[in-house]
């Protein structure tokens, strides 16, 4: 009997295949991947990451190598949290920190960054025969009429035009692929979210720019072209189009993920509302124990999923 996505026991559930869309693949002798200094000769990818069920993304590698020893403890794993090494030690466009099933990756500052990790991710749990993976993005955005500190669970990741999708150009050639998350990932967040009193959470729409400055309508860039009272518009209008968070990763993310049949959620905290300025002032203690928030929610999850709490 094996379990489903909800964790429970049922005979006639099939597990979700992971789809790498890419008829190429197969007939490739090896797969270097690059970024990570990991390859399909060099490293045994199934004994490595085979047990991979829960793989969790965010910027900045020092905050997922924490994550990572969170994680160890949360889990009541064996040994020191110094031995967890990063596996991408080859390169430092990466890290990346596997403790028990869960796998930490850090992605960089925004689409072009994540999306080539996450090329290189996907194909690293289809090499290693990861089946029934869950991803979640950990994030920091700016608020959109939201108190700072507030966690955003995604219901719709969506463009600057506020549309739910993320556009590649492919040869020469715009592509549209769907930005949808899993509803269901989303709902279970936000229902273990509510029995956390300390963890203040909305579920709403998430922007995702191209730019941190101008792109996210800052007055504080070293180039600005509008008024104050334009970039209010702006963010009036993506207030009323339900957005509740700004960042820079969140539709490549979802589009990728749905693309490959991969459940994912992206769970921002909010440094900042975007109504009451650009800069981020707050202390650093402060931010730093908001970008725990994120970190918390998704640990709580992983915990509920491996029957823990
Ligand atoms: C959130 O924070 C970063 C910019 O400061 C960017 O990666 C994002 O999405
Ligand atoms: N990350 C962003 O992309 N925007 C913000 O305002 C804060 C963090």
């Amino acid at each position: 009997i094996l379990l489903n996505c909800a964790g429970k026991e049922d005979e006639d559930y099939i597990k979700p295949q992971l789809h790498v869309k890419n008829p190429h693949l197969d007939s490739m002798e090896e797969d270097i991947l690059y970024h990570f200094s990991l390859g399909t000769k060099t490293h045994n990818l199934p004994e490595m990451f085979g047990d991979v069920k829960f793989v969790c993304v965010g910027g900045s590698g020092n905050r997922m190598r924490a994550f990572a020893k969170f994680m160890h403890q949360e889990l009541g794993l064996p040994g020191n949290t110094d031995e967890i090494t990063d596996i991408c030690e080859g390169t430092d466009r990466y890290s990346m920190y596997k403790v028990g099933p869960v796998l930490s990756i850090s992605h960089g500052m925004g689409v072009p960054s994540i999306s080539i990790m996450l090329h290189e991710m996907i194909k690293l749990l289809h090499h290693a025969g990861c089946h029934d993976v869950n991803l979640f993005r950990l994030g920091t955005s700016g608020g959109v009429g939201i108190s700072p500190g507030t966690v955003v669970i995604t219901d719709k990741a969506v463009d600057c035009f506020f549309r739910p999708q993320f556009e590649q150009v492919i040869l020469g050639k715009v592509i549209i692929r769907s930005t949808e998350l899993d509803a269901d990932l989303a709902e279970e967040l936000s229902q273990y979210a509510s029995e956390m009193p300390e963890l203040p959470t909305v579920i709403g729409k998430t922007m995702c720019t191209s730019d941190f400055y101008e792109g996210q309508g800052r007055l504080d860039g070293a180039l600005c072209s509008f008024s104050t009272e334009e970039k209010v518009e702006y963010l009036r209008k993506a207030y009323n189009a339900g957005v509740r968070n700004i960042e820079m990763e969140s539709t490549v993310f979802a589009a990728m993920c749905h693309m490959c049949n991969l459940k994912a959620a992206v769970v921002c905290v909010t440094l900042l509302n975007r109504f009451d300025g650009d800069q981020i002032s707050t202390p650093h203690e402060v931010l730093t124990e908001y970008q725990q928030r994120p970190q918390n929610l998704v640990a709580h999850f992983i915990k509920k999923r491996l029957g823990l709490i």
